[in-house]
């Protein structure tokens, strides 16, 4: 039983629970973080000491990071699924992870933070505006490549699609003003088919 703490609206929990629902993991997940709170207490800090979610444990494991808990459960329980089996192949779903979390999450977070979190009077426009151009960058060097491959890390959904799959379902909504992309419409068509990706991601409002 893997327990997952983190509130389900958080995209970076939805990573983790995604991941799960495509392996069929037995899970407890717990609402902590935004409007629950508990995430700066002492007894979450203990296992978190970022204080951010998500994070999990699985027997005497304890992990947070995001990619790192997805990047886990593909190894443990997704080699063949999520985790290819050829290790130059889960190389390069770690190398658009990892592009995940340093290029597109610092792109898009302002525009997050200022259309969903900041009331219309509060915004920085400038600031939005910046965010929605530095993100529809980003998209566009993942429009290459899903020019060349079907999916982020090759021919087959694997972990890579993962973190990918979200930043692109926020993007849809944020960045409403963008280009054609059809190479990302052609690949989003079938992340957002998928079940796990309905219960975790989709269903879910982007609060
Ligand atoms: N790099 C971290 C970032 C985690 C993060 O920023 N989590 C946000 C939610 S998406 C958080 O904990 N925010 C505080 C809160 O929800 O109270 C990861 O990928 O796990």
């Amino acid at each position: 039983m893997i327990k997952v703490w983190g509130r389900k609206n958080s995209s970076n929990v939805q990573k983790v629970m995604w991941a799960i629902g495509e392996l069929g993991l037995g899970h407890e997940r717990v609402d902590i973080g935004g409007p629950f709170g508990g995430n700066k207490d002492a007894p979450y800090l203990a296992m978190n000491p970022n204080g951010l979610i998500p994070t999990i444990q699985d027997g005497d494991l304890t992990l947070w990071e995001s990619n790192a808990i997805v990047r886990y459960l593909s190894a443990v329980y997704g080699v063949g699924k999520l985790q290819p089996a050829d290790a130059k192949k889960a190389a390069l779903c770690g190398q658009w992870m990892d592009w995940q979390l340093a290029v597109v999450a610092p792109a898009i977070t302002p525009a997050f933070l200022g259309l969903v979190r900041t009331p219309p009077e509060k915004r920085d426009n400038a600031a939005i505006a910046a965010s929605q151009a530095k993100t529809v960058e980003a998209m566009s060097m993942l429009e290459a490549a899903l020019g060349r491959t079907s999916h982020v890390a090759g021919d087959a959904f694997t972990m890579a699609d993962i973190p990918l799959g979200i930043m692109a379902y926020r993007y849809w909504q944020l960045v409403p003003q963008h280009p054609a992309h059809p190479n990302l419409k052609r690949w989003y068509g079938q992340i957002e088919a998928r079940p796990a990706f309905k219960t975790h991601v989709s269903s879910i409002p982007m609060t």
